[in-house]
């Protein structure tokens, strides 16, 4: 996510981060850097300008945080101000439907619509489910331009686990009628209606969205927006919002390489909630849209407390005790390594993971490379299987004997157990980096 940009911020402030004196030549020279960032990601000239403006006048005329030196206060001002237009701290939405309501679903062809129909089904039963509840979702659609379309969502239905109707009647707002209906027979605690998008908002969209909408009344509009399409998303959600009003938008293909474009201008000029993100195709893939998060990937800064989030919910089965023991560098055993994989196990892929730490941005990390270090994963978890408990515990008793019955067990050879051992002390150090918590923490953010 923002790849673009973070990568360009992880190498302008790398540059700053440590110095102790800024001259007033280098700060222009820094800012112009990070102008150009911004103008390069598809940020709309205005808003640059403005941001600009904003940033210049702080670094100028704010007084300098004590405990920081220049160039933090530099990384400080700009992050300051690029949350404050991702909406502040005040512009986390919190993701709850009211029981029951229609959540109605709108957006251009191919923005995500039914795909993100099946991730809100999912979203809202596993936030019942941390309160050990259940929620009755009905999923439908209108959409009968596209064949397909409704195949789409039964499918999708299925897989999430969740109720779906489709209705005989083959007129837009007939269909909505009927699909009510059976809302409200079912006794569902919500409907989620899918809309048929076209290429461009157009009269007859608008206007079988109107009727629609004046029938069911729902509770909550949501527009879809593909952030792949950069701040000419903006146009879209300019014209749903005077035709038809929306509550909130959920920004789609965050995981693609898209700029910052559609996220900064639809926050910034429509001044409305972004309440959740897609970052994948896959229905887990979801997350809650929260500024500063946003902020610190943007600004590749990582984002620790989502991944801390998403490791929490996969890993309820780990005890935590474990956890924190395999987390403890002093005592850090094969065990405990092999503990940290099964882990990351199911966080997921470690190129979800990378995205998520501060800094990987500067390090240009290819996909290729991630391949290569999911297949370096496997080879290393047959090797540790191949091992016994005590060697995992103790293994300063690997001698060449034990290395080579590791070697026939795992389908491996010893020079592969050689480098095992050499990356299990390298993951030592890393654990100890984890613990000092980032390099941005004297930040504070
Ligand atoms: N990578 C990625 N792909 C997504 C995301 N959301 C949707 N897609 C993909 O985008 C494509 C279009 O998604 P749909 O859900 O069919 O879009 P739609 O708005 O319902 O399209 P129409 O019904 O044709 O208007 C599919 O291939 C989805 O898998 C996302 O967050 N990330
Ligand atoms: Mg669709």
């Amino acid at each position: 996510m923002f790849n673009f940009l973070s990568n360009k911020f992880s190498s302008i402030f790398a540059s700053i981060a440590g110095k102790n004196k800024l001259t007033p030549a280098r700060v222009d020279e820094t800012l112009g850097e990070v102008e150009q960032a911004l103008l390069e990601a598809d940020v709309s000239y205005a808003i640059v300008r403005e941001l600009m403006e904003n940033i210049r006048a702080d670094v100028v005329g704010k007084k300098v945080f004590a405990s920081l030196n220049p160039g933090e206060h530099l990384i400080k001002v700009v992050h300051d101000r690029l949350f404050a237009i991702m909406g502040g701290a005040t512009a986390t939405v919190s993701v709850s439907f009211q029981i029951p309501s229609v959540v109605m679903v709108m957006g251009l062809q191919g923005s995500g619509k039914t795909t993100t129909i099946a991730k809100i089904a999912h979203f809202i039963q596993k936030q019942a489910l941390l309160k050990s509840k259940k929620r009755d979702v009905l999923i439908a659609s209108v959409d009968f331009y596209r064949p397909a379309a409704i195949d789409q969502l039964e499918i999708l239905a299925g897989q999430v686990g969740v109720a779906f109707y489709r209705s005989s009647q083959s007129d837009p707002v007939g269909a909505a009628k009927d699909i009510y209906a059976q809302f409200k027979r079912g006794q569902y605690e919500h409907l989620i209606l899918d809309t048929a998008g076209r290429l461009h908002v157009d009269d007859r969209m608008i206007d079988e969205l109107r009727q629609i909408d004046k029938y069911l009344s729902p509770k909550h509009k949501i527009l879809i927006l593909d952030a792949m399409t950069g701040q000419e998303s903006l146009e879209v959600a300019r014209s749903f919002e005077e035709k038809i009003g929306f509550n909130a938008a959920i920004l789609t293909k965050m995981d693609s390489e898209t700029r910052a474009g559609a996220a900064i201008a639809f926050r910034y000029v429509l001044n409305k909630p972004i309440m959740l993100i897609g970052t994948g195709e896959k229905h887990d893939d979801i997350e809650q849209f929260h500024p500063d998060r946003i902020t610190k990937r943007m600004l590749g800064m990582g984002d620790l407390q989502t991944l801390l989030e998403r490791a929490e919910e996969k890993i309820q089965a780990v005890d935590s005790e474990k956890v924190a023991k395999a987390f403890d560098s002093n005592s850090f055993t094969f065990e405990d390594f092999a503990q940290q994989m099964s882990m990351v196990d199911k966080i997921g892929s470690l190129s979800k993971i990378m995205q998520y730490l501060p800094g990987m941005g500067s390090l240009n990390i290819t996909p290729q490379m991630l391949e290569d270090g999911e297949t370096k994963l496997k080879k290393l978890r047959a090797i540790i299987g191949s091992m016994t408990p005590k060697e995992r515990r103790e293994p300063k008793i690997l001698d060449a004997s034990r290395k080579k019955r590791i070697a026939y067990g795992s389908g491996t050879d010893v020079d592969s157990i050689n480098a095992l051992l050499k990356q299990f002390e390298e993951s030592k150090q890393f654990v100890k980096l984890l613990k000092k918590n980032g390099r941005f923490s004297r930040l504070g953010l």
